[in-house]
């Protein structure tokens, strides 16, 4: 199957062209700064994006964390808030969105997603188990970690090419997961860790077909089959666009069949959901239902909010129903391949096909003279962020960590820095910006020298550690 071009996705929705399906009616000034004053703030904040103040940033693609914009109707939801301690009526409606859309028989509701991710592990894993999973995620492979368990990668080898065109490199690779099942035994894998989009190997969807599949292996070893369902929505664009059979379904349609192959999902609203925090947990067996909504009330909060206000409870189910519309993320996805293809017009290199939330540049082919260890990803977050004030994110060797066994940096074969896209936020002329000033950098590219690790902190070191230049 071949990565359609935007002009031939419009065709076939009857359109020329994709357009954002809303309009702007309350807008937030920006700050440019020059370049003297963000040389002092990138040495400040030790060349890593992350320690940033947001202040002395003019476009920010750090993540699509949290950063979207919320529609009226999610604000007048705001204001529907029934801050009661337990049985706020908006949990229930809450619990009823996740059922309708996602359709898990029980919610339990948490601050974030790692709130969730934290709950999961700690209730289902034992420590010396195993963990398969469609590539790992940085806060989502912790948690299995710290509840005792190894991680391992079992998604296709596709997924570590940036430059294959497959259309579906989210996929798990069927005989690397049947591998280890022979291996380790199926009662040491409490659950397959499925991701719908793959955040890590650049945005990748995960088919139908796939998950099926592994529906049907897990089936057979009485496996637990867990999703994270962080940005499924996307993923279900994918499948609409390049998966035989899916074409005239709606998102709505595709998310709920994909849901329905799963035992159940976590959630971190922030993305998808089009909210500042929220997320939950939605499980359908009954019994473990009971524990999650047990350890809940220790780490989050009752039951009934999981760490949220009411107000935000609110607006998290005003957004999920916003966020399956086919409009919606048509033009959410439109808009990160509308950047992906003028970079690609350019020859710079990214990871392609364009995925679903973010632009990712390829630094190791970007800086092709940088070895991994002087961080080239990090370099290029930092040179971009100097060139215009546009902030990015590291997804390479430092978000990578460091082997538990050995104590040696993981040497992922993506070296990659993203440029996440919030939702509902920046206009098409604001990634034409974000274009020209890769191209700068891409230009600049030999004088690029890398930097160098000058501090670590102990857990998930991407958010907090500090660079010199070399
Ligand atoms: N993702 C992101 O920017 C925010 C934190 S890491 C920089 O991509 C997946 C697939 C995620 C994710 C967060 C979480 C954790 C789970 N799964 O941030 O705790 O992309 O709500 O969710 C980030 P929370």
């Amino acid at each position: 199957m071949r990565h359609q071009s935007l002009h031939t996705m419009g065709q076939q929705h009857g359109r020329r062209s994709w357009a954002e399906p809303w309009k702007i009616k309350m807008v937030e000034p920006l700050n440019m700064t020059d370049r003297p004053t963000r040389a002092r703030a990138l040495a400040d904040a030790g060349y890593n994006t992350f320690l940033l103040h947001s202040a002395d940033v003019y476009i920010d693609l750090l993540t699509d964390s949290g950063t979207s914009a919320m529609s009226d109707r999610q604000w007048a939801g705001m204001l529907l808030g029934d801050e009661a301690y337990a049985g706020s009526r908006n949990y229930y409606h809450l619990e009823e969105a996740v059922r309708r859309f996602y359709g898990y028989r029980h919610l339990v509701p948490t601050h974030q997603g790692r709130g969730a991710e934290h709950l999961i592990s700690r209730t289902l894993i034992r420590p010396g188990d195993h963990i398969p999973g469609n590539m790992y995620f940085t806060t989502t492979r912790l948690h299995q970690e710290l509840a005792g368990a190894t991680f391992h990668d079992v998604i296709v080898d596709e997924a570590h090419d940036p430059e294959s065109l497959h259309p579906f490199k989210g996929d798990v690779d069927l005989a690397k997961l049947a591998a280890l099942i022979d291996e380790v035994g199926a009662e040491q894998i409490p659950y397959v860790s499925l991701a719908g989009t793959v955040n890590m190997a650049g945005g990748q969807p995960v088919s139908m077909a796939n998950v099926r599949a592994v529906r049907e292996l897990c089936d057979r070893h009485g496996i637990r089959l867990l999703l994270d369902a962080t940005r499924m929505v996307e993923n279900a664009l994918f499948i609409q666009e390049r998966e035989e059979g899916y074409a005239q379904r709606s998102i709505a349609e595709i998310l709920l069949e994909f849901c329905g192959y799963t035992d159940g999902a976590w959630m971190s609203s922030k993305k998808d959901h089009l909210v500042n925090i929220g997320g939950w947990l939605a499980v359908n067996d009954d019994s473990l239902f009971e524990e999650l909504r047990n350890l809940v009330v220790v780490y989050e909060g009752l039951h009934t909010y999981g760490g949220m206000a009411g107000r935000d409870m609110e607006a998290l189910a005003i957004g999920i129903e916003e966020s399956v519309s086919d409009d919606h993320v048509r033009s959410r996805v439109g808009q990160v391949r509308y950047l992906g293809e003028l970079l690609t017009q350019w020859q710079i290199p990214i990871v392609r096909p364009v995925g679903g939330h973010a632009v990712f540049l390829d630094a190791r082919r970007f800086y092709a003279h940088l070895a991994q260890d002087v961080f080239p990803a990090q370099t290029l977050a930092a040179e971009l962020y100097l060139d215009s004030g546009i902030r990015s994110m590291e997804r390479g060797i430092v978000s990578a960590g460091r082997d538990p066994e050995t104590g040696d940096h993981k040497r992922p074969k993506l070296e990659l820095t993203r440029l996440t896209i919030p939702r509902r936020v920046y206009t098409q002329a604001h990634m034409d910006v974000v274009a020209e000033s890769v191209k700068a950098c891409f230009d600049a590219r030999d004088a690029a020298r890398g930097l160098r690790l000058v501090y670590e902190p102990r857990y998930l070191r991407f958010f907090q550690a500090r660079f010199e230049p070399l």
